[in-house]
């Protein structure tokens, strides 16, 4: 039964191999040309290339997303995930202990293996004092994503591999107490979590960590929700499905890039707390909560579908985006939605703000399309989530991407650690003028 450690120790050399035969295979071919389009983003709606959009530049073997199918954890889909990773004792749902050591190796690590991770982060949890001053120093309304990036990187006090670099570690060696920072990342997040949740919303006095629950149990604790199975259920899922999507968007690609400045990972993810913080980005968990808030304020609790398709058109004609819909990868419903439907229909069938989802997504859809601007009018990951939240009692809508970073710190650490163990460059795109550009490209 390896650690973690001994595991991915043992893989490393024969991946660092693997990739020198890819280059020396394939270093000398191309995916095809870069256009002009590409480097300034929407400048028409009918551009099918924007901002970087489907540009090849970077590598990820943790995990990748298909446009049509969805996300695949190293070519697992969601439901496999969920058959094939380890659950708690009763529990249905996978452990994000085991979708962590599945992103990190690609394997499917046993019970034990599972437990272990559990042990290694509940004994590493505690945060220190001087994170929790500042955070007690937050007022209130210092929105919870702030206060979260905020203590992130402040952690990078005790970072082990800042401290190992001014020592002078060998490039080599790098992977080793990026790991360690990794673990600790994860392990003292539900610690900075949920004394972000009590200061703002509730009593501040925190539960001590149990030794002997697992990461999810721990984290509905910490929130007041540790007695109810159903909750503890909801976040072993919500933590797996959320954990990464694939290495470009905003929050897992600013963690490689600024850990590729060997930023250690507290700093990186910060960074990347950052950008998911962006109302397009993992803000829109809260923002699906306060639109249909809005609404049924508005068109009352059981509106009829002329009047919710009327207030999407009133949405959209005011300028805003309709939040949980579209992707700029995605083509199809995002299968994060469908295993989030799947368990408010085993668990909360009869939840209204439930019915108002399903009655939104047969509607908006066909509005998206007949408006003919988003590329994809399907429901992505944060139509659904808050809705589970809320039914549980975490009404907080402000602090649902709290728990979003939470999660995806799975997939940014785990990316972290891959790319110091496979010496990973500082990343440096080229930028240009537009004047260069008419130059470059005057005679063409
Ligand atoms: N409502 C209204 N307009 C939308 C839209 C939506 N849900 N999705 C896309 N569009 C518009 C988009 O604003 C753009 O209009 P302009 O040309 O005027 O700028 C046009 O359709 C073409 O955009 P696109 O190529 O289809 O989308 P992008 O790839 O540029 O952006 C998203 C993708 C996710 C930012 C976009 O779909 C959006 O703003 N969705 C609403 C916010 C949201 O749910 N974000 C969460 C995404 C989720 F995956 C996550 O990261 N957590």
């Amino acid at each position: 039964q390896s650690t973690l450690k001994d595991r991915l120790a043992e893989l490393i050399p024969a991946e660092i191999e693997h990739v020198k035969q890819i280059r020396a295979q394939h270093g000398k071919k191309s995916f095809g040309p870069v256009l002009v389009d590409q480097l300034y983003g929407h400048v028409s709606p009918s551009s099918r290339l924007s901002s970087m959009r489907g540009l090849p530049a970077l590598i990820w073997d943790g995990s990748v997303l298909d446009a049509e199918e969805g996300i695949r954890f190293r070519g697992k889909s969601i439901p496999e995930c969920q058959e094939l990773l380890p659950k708690a004792p009763g529990g249905s749902e996978p452990l994000p202990e085991g979708l962590f050591w599945l992103l990190v190796t690609g394997e499917i690590p046993t019970q034990e293996q599972v437990t272990g991770l559990s042990r290694d982060w509940a004994a590493r949890a505690a945060i220190p004092e001087f994170v929790e001053e500042i955070l007690d120093r937050c007022p209130p309304t210092l929105h919870p994503m702030s206060q979260f990036s905020l203590a992130v990187t402040a952690l990078n006090h005790d970072s082990a591999f800042a401290k190992a670099y001014q020592d002078g570690i060998s490039k080599k060696d790098y992977w080793g107490p990026t790991f360690e920072d990794a673990m600790d990342l994860i392990a003292k997040l539900p610690n900075i979590a949920g004394r972000i949740y009590r200061n703002v919303f509730g009593d501040g006095k925190l539960p001590a960590i149990d030794l002997h629950k697992d990461y999810s149990h721990n984290l509905a604790t910490l929130f007041g929700f540790g007695e109810n199975e159903a909750f503890v259920e909801l976040l072993r899922l919500y933590i797996t499905i959320h954990s990464d999507h694939e290495g470009g968007n905003v929050s897992a690609h600013t963690g490689k890039l600024v850990g590729s400045a060997l930023s250690d990972p507290f700093l990186a993810f910060g960074a990347s707390l950052n950008g998911l913080a962006g109302p397009l980005h993992g803000l829109a968990n809260q923002e699906v909560l306060v639109w249909l808030r809005k609404m049924q304020e508005k068109i009352g609790e059981n509106a009829s579908d002329v009047a919710v398709k009327e207030y999407v058109w009133s949405t959209l004609k005011g300028g805003q985006v309709v939040p949980g819909y579209g992707h700029a990868v995605l083509r199809k419903t995002d299968p994060r939605y469908v295993a989030q439907r799947e368990f408010a229909l085993k668990h909360l069938p009869h939840d209204p703000l439930f019915r108002l989802v399903g009655q939104v997504y047969n509607i908006v859809p066909n509005i998206l399309l007949e408006a003919g601007k988003a590329k994809n009018p399907w429901p992505n990951v944060d139509a659904h989530s808050g809705v589970l939240l809320t039914h549980y009692g975490l009404t907080q809508m402000q602090f649902y991407t709290v728990l979003f970073g939470v999660s995806r710190a799975f997939g940014v650490a785990a990316q972290l650690i891959w790319d110091r163990a496979l010496g990973a460059p500082l990343e440096r795109p080229k930028s240009y003028s537009s004047a260069a550009i008419e130059k470059i490209f005057r005679d063409h």
